[in-house]
């Protein structure tokens, strides 16, 4: 993954390097841009399923793959990309009103993601054409 702008951004995590094993931190309000509300994870994800598949009006999340690694594919409603997570102490910052899908999850994957707000299931866009409309009225 290389470092992106816009409405998604890279985000690095120091590294203690040891001989017992590596660790590595998350600070609040130091390595992530927002205040941390919740903290949620995926695991026992099946290597052909598929998540995601909304946007937020609100909420801000960094996406980590703590183990294993997974496809996240972004679209701002102008432009499409896509990224691979594998390193723990690399997460994915996505920004409100932008469109997500997650697949490719490799065997035994685990995705942490840091989230600004409480979860609200009235924050989600669901459907995409909703989404590509809030995306209108918000660039005028
Ligand atoms: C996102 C991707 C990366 C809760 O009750 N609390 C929670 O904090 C979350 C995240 C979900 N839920 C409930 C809502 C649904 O009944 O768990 C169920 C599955 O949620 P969803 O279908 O939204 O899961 P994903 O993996 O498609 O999406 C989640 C997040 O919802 C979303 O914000 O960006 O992970």
């Amino acid at each position: 993954m290389t470092a992106v702008q816009g409405f998604v951004r890279q985000i690095d995590l120091p590294q203690i390097h040891d001989p017992r094993g590596d660790l590595t931190f998350v600070e609040g309000g130091k390595h992530i841009p927002f205040e941390i509300r919740r903290v949620y994870y995926l695991y026992n994800v099946p290597v052909d399923a598929e998540r995601g598949g909304h946007a937020h009006r609100e909420l801000e999340q960094v996406v980590f793959a703590l183990s294993g690694s997974f496809r996240i594919k972004i679209d701002d409603g102008r432009e499409k990309s896509e990224y691979w997570l594998r390193d723990p102490r690399k997460g994915l910052y996505i920004n409100r009103l932008v469109w997500r899908e997650m697949d490719s999850f490799s065997q035994g994957a685990v995705c942490m993601v840091l989230a600004s707000h409480r979860y609200d299931e009235g924050d989600y866009y669901r459907n995409y054409d909703d989404f590509l409309a809030a995306i209108r009225v918000a660039a005028e």
